[in-house]
């Protein structure tokens, strides 16, 4: 239920708005660990900045976020929501759609106005684990926002804190995508900050479970085995089928988080707008997301648009290495019903 001082603005609106930058912090471009103790005392992969906590691999810059979230620092809101996702799997995206869909009414997605043609999807919707780094700006800021709110994060369901993970008031979206094109996906990413990053390291580690938000099986088996238990809490999309009919997915976002397309939305073509705004064309093409765009993060607005399509493994990974992710995925998610085949 809201606050009795939460602001009276309806929400979303765009996080750096209202608090101003990007949260930070941003990864070192450099091998040492980074001094936080709640980091430092965990067993790590020093080359992929990663920590390994409660089960999970966590980079290391949010490692203290993602403690404090768990003891308690975020406030949960009737009408929250959390976008969730392993990373490089369309978060990005993710965090435009919505955004676009739940401010609708005060921000029309054909806008010239619209805050997406001027700010970076990452500077509407903020990442927990980065804005409770230090948690009591972290409380302060989430505080200070206008419910509905929107928020992000990359941890597996397991290690949710249950304000949101057994909060039949706070909704989850989740984002996954073929594993395989996330690796690829992660593997551009990483080299921006580690030039010699080689693909076979980042492919061999995934295999092994070792990677952003690994094991990636237990990631996505987290999030679809919730989406079964509780479907009008947790809603499973797959990049995929976003990219094959993206203005559908709009209305089941919409449906979703209890706002569905009116008749007369319908009929102005609403989803198909807001398809539009967010699609990986009009959002590369924007000047705050070229290259040179950037937040207060090391990596450029412009990295989070590389390429956009699905099946960019097949230029990265050997007829074998691709068999074997699949057979590992396989094995993984034996009888749970889900599938990357
Ligand atoms: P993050 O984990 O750093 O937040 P995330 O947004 O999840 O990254 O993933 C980035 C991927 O989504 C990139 O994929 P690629 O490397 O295979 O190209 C990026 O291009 C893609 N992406 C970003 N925005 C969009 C969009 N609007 N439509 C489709 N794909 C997108």
């Amino acid at each position: 239920m809201a606050t009795a001082n939460a602001p009276s603005v309806v929400g979303p609106v765009p996080f750096t708005d209202v608090c101003g930058a990007r949260p930070g912090p941003v990864p070192p471009p450099n091998d040492h660990d980074d001094d936080d103790a709640s980091a430092a005392a965990l067993p790590g992969d020093a080359r992929l900045r990663l920590r390994w906590y409660q089960g999970t691999w966590v980079p290391r810059v949010c490692v203290p976020g993602v403690v404090a979230i768990r003891q308690g620092s975020f406030a949960p809101r009737r009408g929250d929501v959390v976008l969730a996702s392993p990373h490089k799997c369309g978060t990005t995206w993710l965090k435009a759609l919505a955004f676009a869909t739940m401010a609708r009414g005060a921000y029309p997605p054909a806008g010239a106005g619209h805050p997406l043609l001027r700010l970076n999807p990452h500077d509407c919707v903020p990442f927990m684990e980065m804005l409770f780094a230090d948690s009591s700006a972290g409380s302060r800021k989430m505080g200070a926002l206008p419910s509905p709110r929107l928020m992000a994060t990359h941890m597996h369901h397991a290690i949710l804190p249950a304000s949101i993970s057994n909060n039949p008031d706070c909704k989850i979206v989740y984002i996954c995508r073929n594993p395989k094109d996330m690796l690829v996906s992660l593997w551009h990413f990483g080299r921006r900050v580690q030039p010699d990053l080689a693909f076979s390291d980042v492919f061999e580690h995934a295999c092994e479970g070792v990677s952003f938000s690994g094991p990636i099986w237990d990631h996505v088996l987290g999030y679809w085995n919730a989406s079964k238990e509780s479907p009008e809490t947790v809603l499973f999309l797959r990049y995929e089928e976003i990219l094959l009919d993206p203005a559908g997915n709009v209305r089941r976002l919409a449906r979703f988080v209890g706002q569905p397309l009116s008749p007369a939305e319908e009929a102005a073509g609403v989803a198909e707008d807001i398809a539009r705004l967010c699609s990986f064309e009009a959002l590369r093409g924007l000047e705050v997301n070229t290259a040179a765009g950037s937040g207060s993060l090391l990596f450029p607005n412009g990295a989070y648009f590389r390429r956009g399509q699905a099946g960019d493994w097949a230029n990265h990974m050997t007829p074998e290495m691709a068999r074997r992710l699949d057979a590992v995925m396989e094995e993984k998610l034996r009888g749970s019903g889900l599938s990357f085949a």
